[in-house]
């Protein structure tokens, strides 16, 4: 009796192993509402999903394919966007307003297929329209499929850790008024861990984040940032982490005290819980080097807690994380990043290019009539631009407007380089800075091998540029400071281990490239993820045309696509 139970319990393991590794189809409820929530000492509604702050983290295996029936009872309308998920074929559900789908308004529904392929790791889920993802957003954990491992001892727990950031204003008003303005938004009140600001921050002590850990156990903490505005430095003190993956993509093991995480990027960072047992500070600060820039100069805090019987002192020591301007730090750890480049986890970088393109991303101003506002700015108003465009949206969405070959919705001309060749980080001249609008896209032919790089001028001001590709994961082959030299520059590229991204923070005055292969057909949407900069025009889209194959093409329309 007990020899045969044991040897089915052995027989369902094994064949478990081996067979039951087919994609599963997983549902969830999205409900977008107003929720109260109290923060810094005071009281607001906030939009969430179910109620929750953050938002569900939802759970998949590698390849899977998960269903959420999004419903909004939210008072505003909303879309939501899987980042870093690429959606083979399937652009409908992406999300990014006013690109791939119109607005679910008030009392409206869309159910959202999210369909995972290789991506293995850490992605998160947010809200893709006005700022309401300053409060929409969760974690993606995609874990290993059945019959596969981590390339990493098994961690004996594992968690997500979000950054994010607080204001006490209602986040519309905020939004509203940065419109009006054409300046700087206000900057937030608190940064926050896991939805929380931490024990320095009135109000905030009772409800700190807490990680709960045994002596000699290794977590792994899946570190999101979604914070609105800002890169962050992270670390927790007395400990290293060891880096172990990258938006859902494995990397080589580094260890490092802190970590650089830009707005819309993933680590997967392993913490050994190897020091002696106490209370540790995790803390996160904002890294700005672009200097002028208003900015949250505040420090979040959630607290590492071993099991045993100690007292902790108080304070808790914070960790020494870089100076808020330390450029050089936040270079050399995202410099760290490699891809695993392994038997199991090779990489297939382009080598030869088919489409090769230059960007300029660039801070800019227009002039302000607008005296009330606009004075203590020597009245200008604030854009952004990629190839000095400033995107404006359509009032149909891109990928319903090229399906049903509907005209004049957008052109097909976005620059393949930038219009006019000048010193990109020089001291240039302020004639330069007026962009134009446009509404412009770039077509690539299926299958194209891209090669873009970034280069990041000093039009208004240098600073750092997020930028995030949807549809794709890109290899980012080099980067470096000054101007991109075409020549030179191209010779040092890393097409060995190069990381495996979808997004990367462009230095200040400085250029990155990205390579990557271009056969996901759709409508997919590059910008920076830095919402005030995308808030002012630093976006673009790529139409990647559909193959020859049947299995290449666009897959049909969902009937319940949100009308316009
Ligand atoms: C923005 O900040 C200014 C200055 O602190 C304040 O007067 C204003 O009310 C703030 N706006 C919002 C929407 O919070
Ligand atoms: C953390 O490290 C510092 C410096 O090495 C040391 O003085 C301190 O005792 C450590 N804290 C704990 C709780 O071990
Ligand atoms: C940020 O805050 C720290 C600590 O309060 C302070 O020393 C520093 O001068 C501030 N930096 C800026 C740029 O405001
Ligand atoms: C914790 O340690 C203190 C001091 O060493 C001791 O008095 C106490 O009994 C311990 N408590 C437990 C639950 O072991
Ligand atoms: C950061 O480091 C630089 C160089 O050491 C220093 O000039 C600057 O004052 C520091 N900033 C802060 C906020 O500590
Ligand atoms: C910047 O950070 C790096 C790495 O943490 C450190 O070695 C360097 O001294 C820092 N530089 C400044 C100016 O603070
Ligand atoms: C400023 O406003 C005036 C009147 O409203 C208008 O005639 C003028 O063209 C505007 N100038 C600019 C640069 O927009
Ligand atoms: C571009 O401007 C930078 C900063 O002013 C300067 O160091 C560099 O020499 C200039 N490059 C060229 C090619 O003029
Ligand atoms: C951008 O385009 C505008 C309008 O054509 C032009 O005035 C400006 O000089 C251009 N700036 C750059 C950096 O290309
Ligand atoms: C660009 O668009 C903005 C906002 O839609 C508008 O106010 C501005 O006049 C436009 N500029 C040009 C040069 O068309
Ligand atoms: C894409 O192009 C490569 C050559 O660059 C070729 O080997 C591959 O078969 C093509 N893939 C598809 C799906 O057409
Ligand atoms: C919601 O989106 C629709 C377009 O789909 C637009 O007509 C409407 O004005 C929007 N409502 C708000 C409150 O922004
Ligand atoms: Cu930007």
């Amino acid at each position: 009796m007990k020899v045969s139970a044991i040897f089915l319990f052995l027989g369902l393991l094994f064949f478990g192993s081996i067979f039951v590794s087919e994609a599963r189809v997983r549902h969830a409820t999205f409900v977008v509402q107003e929720t109260s929530y109290t923060r810094l000492c005071s009281t607001k509604k906030i939009l969430t999903v179910n109620g929750d702050f953050p938002g569900p983290t939802l759970y998949a295996e590698t390849g899977d394919t998960l269903i959420v029936d999004v419903q909004n009872k939210g008072n505003l309308n909303i879309t939501i966007h899987w980042h870093g998920v690429k959606q083979p074929r399937n652009p409908w559900t992406d999300g990014p307003e006013f690109i791939t789908q119109c607005p679910i308004k008030p009392g409206g529904r869309f159910s959202q297929k999210v369909i995972l392929s290789d991506e293995e790791g850490t992605l998160w889920w947010h809200a893709h329209s006005d700022w309401s993802r300053a409060t929409v957003y969760g974690a993606i954990v995609i874990r290993p499929k059945k019959g596969t491992t981590y390339p990493f001892p098994k961690p004996d727990g594992e968690v997500p850790i979000i950054l994010g950031d607080w204001w006490k204003s209602d986040i519309e008003e905020v939004l509203q008024e940065f419109l009006r303005t054409g300046g700087d938004p206000n900057s937030s009140d608190a940064l926050t861990i896991n939805g929380q600001p931490g024990d320095l921050y009135p109000c905030s002590k009772q409800d700190t984040f807490k990680l709960v850990v045994d002596y000699g156990k290794t977590y792994l903490l899946r570190m999101i940032n979604a914070g609105m505005n800002n890169i962050f430095f992270f670390g927790i003190t007395n400990h290293t982490f060891t880096i172990v993956g990258h938006d859902a993509a494995y990397a080589k093991p580094f260890e490092s005290d802190y970590i650089t995480i830009p707005p819309g990027q993933t680590l997967d960072v392993l913490l050994k819980a190897n020091q002696p047992p106490n209370q540790y500070y995790m803390a996160a600060k904002v890294f700005v080097g672009g200097g002028a820039a208003i900015f949250d100069n505040t420090t979040t805090t959630a607290i590492l807690e071993y099991r045993g019987n100690y007292t902790a002192p108080s304070p808790l020591p914070l960790p020494i994380l870089p100076n808020i301007t330390n450029s050089t730090a936040s270079q050399s750890f995202s410099g760290s990043l490699r891809s695993l480049a392994s038997a199991a986890h090779p990489i297939d970088v382009p080598l030869e290019i088919s489409q090769k393109f230059l960007f300029t991303v660039s801070m800019n101003s227009v002039p302000c009539n607008n005296t009330v506002d606009c004075t203590s700015r020597n009245n200008v108003r604030f854009k952004a631009s990629i190839n000095n465009i400033t995107f404006q949206a359509p009032k149909i969405d891109i990928l319903e407007a090229y399906y049903r070959g509907i005209n004049g919705v957008f052109g097909d001309d976005f620059p393949r380089n930038p219009p006019l060749e000048f010193n990109y980080t020089g001291n240039i001249s302020a004639a330069l800075r007026t962009p134009r609008n446009g509404t412009e896209v770039r077509v690539l032919p299926f299958n194209s091998t891209v090669e873009l790089v970034y280069q990041g001028t000093n039009l208004l001001r240098g600073i750092e540029h997020p930028m995030h590709l949807h549809g794709y994961s890109f290899y980012v082959v080099g980067w470096g400071l000054g101007n991109f030299n075409k020549d030179e520059d191209p010779k040092n590229y890393n097409l060995v281990d190069p990381p495996l991204m979808n997004t990367i923070s462009v230095p200040r005055n400085g250029w990155t490239a990205i390579r990557f292969r271009a056969d996901n057909p759709g409508v997919w949407l590059m910008h920076c993820h830095f919402e005030r900069h995308i808030t002012w025009g630093m976006e673009m889209t790529f139409i990647v045309r559909n193959g020859k194959r049947s299995d290449q093409k666009i897959l049909s329309r969902p009937s319940d696509m949100p009308p316009c």
